[in-house]
């Protein structure tokens, strides 16, 4: 980063009530989407500085409206809170005339995220995390939540953005997708068996891939969700597909090895077991769609990577060129994967999880 990039950003903090000195910033490349700084001051990290990405999302003031709404619901001895830190006129934050909308966390000290499961206990506190976020959320005021982002899971949206992208891609695009253009159609077709109709809304955080979760260092305990622009009105089973795809993959989403990529029982298994020790909370008919949830969510990322692919990279950050190709076929490589294991994972979550009556 260039230094006067820091001079900017100190700049920036003046506007948040935090002591005034000189701190320093760490680029955290991770996200697709917003840009984040760690703030440290002296070495000791304190703050995540982060731009929102108002391309994406629209209303901003909706969505940190939604985040604190979320956050007076998320206190539990079992649950560690993340705090926004509020701007010299008490918003949670604030909105520089040309850098766009920026707010400031606490960070939580001694944590990590990590890509991928590397193990059962990692996946079974991914599991009891995400259980004990919807658990917390459970009873949240539907019609506090804005949409973020109107549609994200929606299918037949993502579809139609698809078939546009086809219409206007260039030819070689095309061909160098042919294969992931004709594994999306088939997908789409299986996929009508999804039906949302008797599944209730909830408060989703919509991004609950593992690297979303925050871990303790030390005891390698799930503490919290982080990231949390698109916590709105969803079906549970985004958000388990959402951990799926990741916990029991050990592979990365852009993987261009896909022998690498693999649906890992185990860790499904664990991940399921975390679900349950926080007691009943899910319906017979959430449970049931489930395991569709873990084809879901890969395809309709692969789908939305593939599509961006084709519309030249205008939405995904992207590294290098093909990299929304990569993802998508990565993405689309585990669908597969898990469309195979839909009677297994019938079976554990049939077995494992006990709806709430
Ligand atoms: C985007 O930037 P990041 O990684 O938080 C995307 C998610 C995807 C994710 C990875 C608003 O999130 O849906 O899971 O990339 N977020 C948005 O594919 O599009
Ligand atoms: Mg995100």
């Amino acid at each position: 980063m260039i230094a006067n990039k820091y001079d900017e950003l100190n700049e920036l903090l003046q506007n948040f009530s935090i002591d005034r000195k000189t701190y320093e910033f760490q680029g955290i490349n991770q996200g697709y989407i917003n840009d984040t700084y760690l703030v440290l001051d002296n070495n000791c990290p304190l703050y995540i500085l982060q731009r929102v990405n108002h391309n994406v999302f629209k209303d901003v003031h909706g969505l940190m409206g939604n985040i604190a709404n979320a956050f007076e619901c998320l206190q539990d001895e079992d649950y560690t809170a993340i705090e926004l830190l509020k701007t010299e006129l008490a918003s949670s934050y604030f909105k520089h005339e040309n850098t766009g909308y920026w707010r400031l966390m606490t960070y939580i000290n001694n944590t990590t995220a990590y890509d991928n499961a590397t193990d059962e206990h990692i996946a079974f506190e991914a599991g009891r995390v995400v259980g004990k976020f919807h658990q917390l959320l459970a009873d949240a005021p539907l019609e506090n939540y804005v949409d973020t982002i109107p549609q994200f899971h929606d299918l037949a949206l993502r579809q139609n953005q698809f078939k546009e992208s086809i219409l206007s891609a260039k030819k070689e695009k095309l061909e160098t997708a042919n294969e992931a253009i004709t594994f999306a159609k088939e997908t789409l077709e299986k996929l009508k068996v999804l039906d949302n109709s008797k599944l209730p809304l909830r408060v989703c955080h919509n991004d609950t891939k593992l690297n979303n979760i925050l871990f303790s260092k030390e005891e390698n305990k799930a503490l919290c969700l982080i990231d949390l622009d698109t916590i709105m009105k969803g079906y549970f089973y985004f958000d388990f597909g959402d951990a799926i795809r990741t916990v029991a993959n050990t592979a990365a989403e852009d993987e261009q090895d896909h022998g690498k990529i693999t649906f890992e029982r185990p860790l499904f298994e664990a991940f399921v077991k975390g679900l349950e020790s926080n007691g009943p909370f899910l319906s017979k008919e959430e449970i049931d769609l489930l395991p569709w949830g873990a084809v879901f969510m890969p395809f309709i990322h692969g789908l939305r990577a593939l599509t961006d692919y084709l519309n030249n990279n205008v939405y995904y950050k992207v590294s290098y060129e093909n990299q929304n190709l990569d993802r998508c076929l990565s993405l689309f490589d585990f669908t597969n994967k898990a469309l195979q294991e839909i009677g297994y994972m019938t079976q554990v979550v049939k077995k494992g999880l006990t709806p709430k009556v």
